[in-house]
C-alpha cells in the first residue's frame, strides 16, 4: 500500500473539485484531486453554458478568468417564447445592472487543469476504487487503487466533488442523510454544431410538441436543445430530423433563422431535481453535483458548485488561517440556503416550459396562464431576471 498525506483530499476533478483545488493552492493549503477517469474523458464531456457573475468571479479569484474575460459572452437578456411570439426579458435592466457570461463548462474546466498542472499540484486521474473512510473521526483518509496497487491518503478533511454518481454521499450511513428528489417525465436532447447562433441571446420556447433552447458557446458555435422522452434514444435522431423540431418548436420568425449543419456532438440528458441534507459528515463536505442536481433549465448546475465551494473554500481557508471551525460548521446552512432557491427557480423555469403528459388542458392553460402573465408583469420579470443573473453568495 502506498501511502500518501496531504490537508485536503478532494474526490472529483470536475469544476467544483478542480475550483477548490485551485483556490486552497492559491492559500497555500496543500490538497490532492482524484478523479476516476482521464482528463481528456472530463473534457470530452460537454455540459453547462451560462455563468452567473458570482461562478465568473470565483474564476478570477482562482486567477484562471483570463480566457472567459476575452472569449466569453456577457449577456444582457433572454426570451420566452410562447405562442409564436417572443418576448425579450432585460436580465440587466432588472436586477440591477448583473449580467450572464456565456462561457462553456468544457472551457473552463480546461482553464482549471491548466492551471493545476502549471502549479504542479498533484491530481490523480484514473484511480479506481476511490472511497472515503473514518471522515466522522479525527483521522480521516481516502483509498483507491491504480495499476494494481492499493494507495491510502492522510488528510485532514475530504471534499466529497465527485457527481451524483460518485462515491462520497453513498459513503455516508442512511440514518444521517436525508434526500429530497423529483424525477422529470422527460429529458433533453442536445447538439453542437460549428453554425452561427440563430439569435444574439437564448431563446427558452414553450411549444405545445415540447419545450426547446436555443444557446451558444460563441458566435460561431451553438447548442441547442429539445425535450425529448427521458430514455430517449440518441441514435435515432438525424441531423435533419433534430433540425426540423427545433424549427417546429420556436416561432416562425425565429425558425427562418436557424442555420443549419453537421453536429458534432448529440446527447440525451435525463432531468431531475436532487437534494442532499445535509452537505457536511464530520471531516466529509459534498460540494456540486454530489450533494444536488437540478433541471438545467435554470442554467443552475455548474453555478451551485461554484458558491458551494465559495462557503467550503472560506470555511478551510478560515480554520487553516485562523484555527477557527465557525465556517466549516455553517458550511451546510448557508450552502443549503442558496441551493434551495436554485433548486426552486429551477423546478419553477422546467414546469412552466415543459410539455407534462400528464397535466392535461388544465395544466396547458396554467403554463399559458403563467407564460402571459411573465410576459406581461414588471413584478413577474424582475422576479426571474434575479435569479437567472444568480441571488448573492
Ligand atoms: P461533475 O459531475 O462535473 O464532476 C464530478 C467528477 O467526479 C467527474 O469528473 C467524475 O469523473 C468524478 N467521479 C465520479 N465518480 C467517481 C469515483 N467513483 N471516483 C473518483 N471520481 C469520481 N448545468 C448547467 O448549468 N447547464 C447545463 O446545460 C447542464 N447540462 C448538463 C448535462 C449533463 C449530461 C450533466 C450530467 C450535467 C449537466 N449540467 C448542466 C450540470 C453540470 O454542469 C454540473 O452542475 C457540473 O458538472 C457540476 O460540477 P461538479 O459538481 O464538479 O460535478
Ligand atoms: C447551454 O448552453 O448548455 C445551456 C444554456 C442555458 C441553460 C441550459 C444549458 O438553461
Amino acid at each position: 500500500m502506498g501511502n500518501q498525506r496531504t490537508q485536503v483530499a478532494i474526490i472529483g476533478s470536475g469544476p467544483a473539485g478542480l475550483l477548490l483545488g485551485q483556490l486552497l493552492h492559491l492559500a497555500g493549503i496543500d490538497n490532492i484531486i482524484l478523479d476516476r477517469v482521464s482528463r481528456e474523458y472530463i473534457l470530452g464531456r460537454v455540459r453547462a453554458g451560462v455563468l452567473e457573475e458570482g461562478a465568473a468571479g470565483m474564476l478570477a479569484q482562482a486567477g484562471v478568468a483570463g480566457r472567459m474575460e476575452a472569449e466569453g459572452l456577457p449577456h444582457e437578456g433572454i426570451a420566452i417564447a410562447f405562442s409564436g411570439q417572443r418576448h425579450r426579458i432585460d436580465l440587466t435592466g432588472m436586477s440591477g445592472g448583473k449580467r450572464v457570461i456565456i462561457y462553456g463548462q468544457t472551457e473552463l474546466t480546461k482553464d482549471l487543469m491548466d492551471a493545476r498542472l502549471a502549479a504542479g499540484a498533484v491530481s490523480i486521474h484514473e484511480a479506481e476504487d476511490v472511497l472515503p473512510h473514518d471522515f466522522d473521526g479525527d483521522a480521516p483518509y481516502v483509498t483507491y487503487s491504480k495499476d494494481g496497487t492499493s494507495h491510502r491518503i492522510d488528510c485532514d478533511f475530504i471534499a466529497g466533488c465527485d457527481g451524483y454518481h460518485g462515491p462520497s454521499r453513498q459513503a455516508v450511513p442512511a440514518p444521517a442523510i436525508h434526500t429530497y428528489e423529483r424525477v422529470y417525465p422527460f429529458g433533453w436532447l442536445g447538439i453542437l454544431a460549428e453554425v452561427p447562433p440563430v439569435s444574439e441571446e437564448l431563446i427558452y420556447a414553450n411549444h405545445p410538441r415540447g419545450f426547446a433552447l436555443c444557446s451558444m458557446r460563441s458566435r460561431t458555435r451553438s447548442r441547442y436543445y429539445i425535450q425529448c422522452a427521458a430514455d430517449e434514444d440518441v441514435d435515432a435522431w438525424t441531423d435533419e430530423a433534430f433540425w426540423e423540431e427545433l424549427k417546429r418548436r420556436l416561432p416562425a420568425e425565429a425558425a427562418e433563422q436557424v442555420v443549419t449543419g453537421p453536429s458534432f456532438e448529440k446527447s440525451v440528458a435525463p432531468l431531475r431535481s436532487f437534494v442532499a441534507e445535509p452537505m457536511r459528515f464530520g471531516k466529509l463536505f459534498l460540494a456540486g453535483d454530489a450533494a444536488h442536481i437540478v433541471p438545467p433549465t435554470g442554467a443552475k448546475g455548474l453555478n451551485l458548485a461554484a458558491s458551494d465551494i465559495h462557503y467550503l473554500f472560506e470555511g478551510l481557508r478560515e480554520h487553516y488561517r485562523d484555527g477557527s471551525l465557525a465556517g466549516l460548521d455553517a458550511y451546510s446552512a448557508r450552502a443549503l440556503a442558496r441551493v434551495w432557491q436554485a433548486v426552486r427557480f429551477s423546478w419553477w423555469m422546467t414546469t412552466m416550459l415543459h410539455r407534462f403528459p400528464d397535466t392535461g388542458e388544465f395544466g396547458q392553460k396554467i403554463q399559458e396562464a403563467e407564460l402571459a402573465y411573465l410576459v406581461g408583469s414588471q413584478a413577474a420579470a424582475t422576479a426571474l431576471a434575479e435569479n437567472y443573473v444568480g441571488l448573492p453568495y
